[in-house]
């Protein structure tokens, strides 16, 4: 069993996530050959990130990413933190050797996911983005049926992702409304997953006609750091929200197929709704994140007596991921998706494999990004 010693950078939400999935992967999947050892966890403020080590089942912190991408002791590096140090931090990872494990989006813009996806070739190291959805069982079914033509030829793809935590123009001004940081606003941090899904199960988007709309301008900044999506410490000082609050695209495939995808911080009691509908020549599947062990599917072949959807509870022994789990019926959850992303990393690190999606797909995602935004600029279709 090869040991693969982990420095995990950022301890916020996606922190959380990842140090669970390190926790719990080892034990639910002990057959792939390879296993995490949780080495470091690293962030700032140095007092948030040593009480976080323990808490989170880490040996050790460190609160400057360059002492721990120098460090000869560690495989890999995990990237958690604010997309403005993406780049950063995976090419000197990948100047030092190490696999790479990095958050969506890639980066905040294509020109630094390129350079991203540059060093990590030039060094012939592994690379890993995190979009943890197509690590659902029920979305890894859905392509897997597309794939199998269960559905037939695609026509259609209808992708939303709503959520409503900033419909309060009273929440603070966090890092994820700040260009600088965050990249874009619901067009990188949610749309992304969704763009991602389309190619997962769709294929590539050749041409795209996007427009991005701020609804809330101005916000209380923030007065103490803030992680996760609830914050409260506010001040009476408003600054400028300088990301998008709501991203809508037109989508043309590489197939010929067509869609659609619609991403939202403002849609009340959405939230995290992640979901999307195909259509093809012999049926449809649909699925929402909401409910995500269900995938519901339509068959034109059914007797005219049973036309209709079905629900497949995709919990079953022959389902992607589930044999590891519970008894059929007995749910996972959002947190298995990133045990999932562990155990197929892994898996590719004990196999001499490159792992999927790379950065390669995350550039992929990071230039249908950047093509809305160059739509949305010029009012008009953009190839991608
Ligand atoms: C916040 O919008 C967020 O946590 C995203 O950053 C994640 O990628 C998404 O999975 C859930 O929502």
């Amino acid at each position: 069993m090869r040991q693969v010693n982990v420095g995990l950078v950022g301890y916020g939400f996606m922190g959380k996530t990842h140090s669970n999935a390190y926790r719990q992967m080892p034990r639910f999947f002990p057959d792939v050959g390879a296993a995490p050892v949780m080495k470091v966890i690293c962030g700032i403020p140095a007092a948030g990130v040593k009480a976080a080590a323990p808490l989170l089942g880490w040996e050790s912190y460190e609160s400057n990413w360059h002492k721990l991408v120098a460090r000869k002791d560690i495989d890999l590096i995990d990237i958690c933190a604010p997309g403005n140090l993406h780049a950063p931090i995976a090419i000197a990872a990948a100047k030092a050797g190490k696999t790479i494990f990095c958050e969506k989006p890639l980066a905040n813009t294509l020109k630094e996911a390129e350079a991203m996806l540059r060093a990590a070739k030039q060094a012939g190291v592994k690379h890993m983005i995190g979009f943890n959805y197509r690590r659902v069982p029920a979305v890894a079914l859905a392509a897997d049926l597309v794939r199998k033509g269960v559905i037939g030829e695609v026509y259609h793809w209808r992708g939303t992702y709503r959520q409503d935590w900033i419909v309060d123009p009273n929440f603070p001004l966090v890092w994820r409304l700040q260009k600088p940081l965050a990249g874009s606003g619901a067009l990188g941090d949610i749309a992304a997953h969704n763009i991602d899904l389309a190619h997962f199960v769709v294929g590539p988007i050749t041409h795209v006609a996007g427009h991005l709309t701020t609804f809330v301008k101005k916000r209380p900044r923030l007065t103490a750091v803030a992680t996760g999506l609830t914050a409260k410490s506010t001040s009476q000082q408003m600054g400028t929200v300088t990301v998008d609050d709501a991203a809508i695209m037109l989508l043309r495939f590489a197939s010929g197929a067509i869609g659609t995808i619609e991403a939202t911080r403002f849609a009340p009691g959405r939230k995290n709704y992640n979901a999307f509908e195909i259509n093809g020549s012999k049926g449809s599947m649909m699925w929402d994140l909401e409910r995500l062990n269900e995938l519901q599917l339509f068959l034109r072949d059914d007797p005219d007596y049973a036309q209709g959807f079905r629900t497949i509870m995709v919990t079953e022994g022959v389902h992607p991921y589930i044999s590891a789990w519970w008894p059929a019926g007995h749910i996972i959850g959002y947190e298995h998706t990133f045990t999932h992303e562990v155990r197929d990393l892994m898996e590719c690190i004990a196999k001499n494999k490159m792992p999927s999606p790379s950065f390669q797909e995350g550039v992929a995602c990071q230039k249908v990004l950047e093509a809305v935004e160059q739509s949305h600029k010029s009012k008009g279709w953009i190839k991608v």
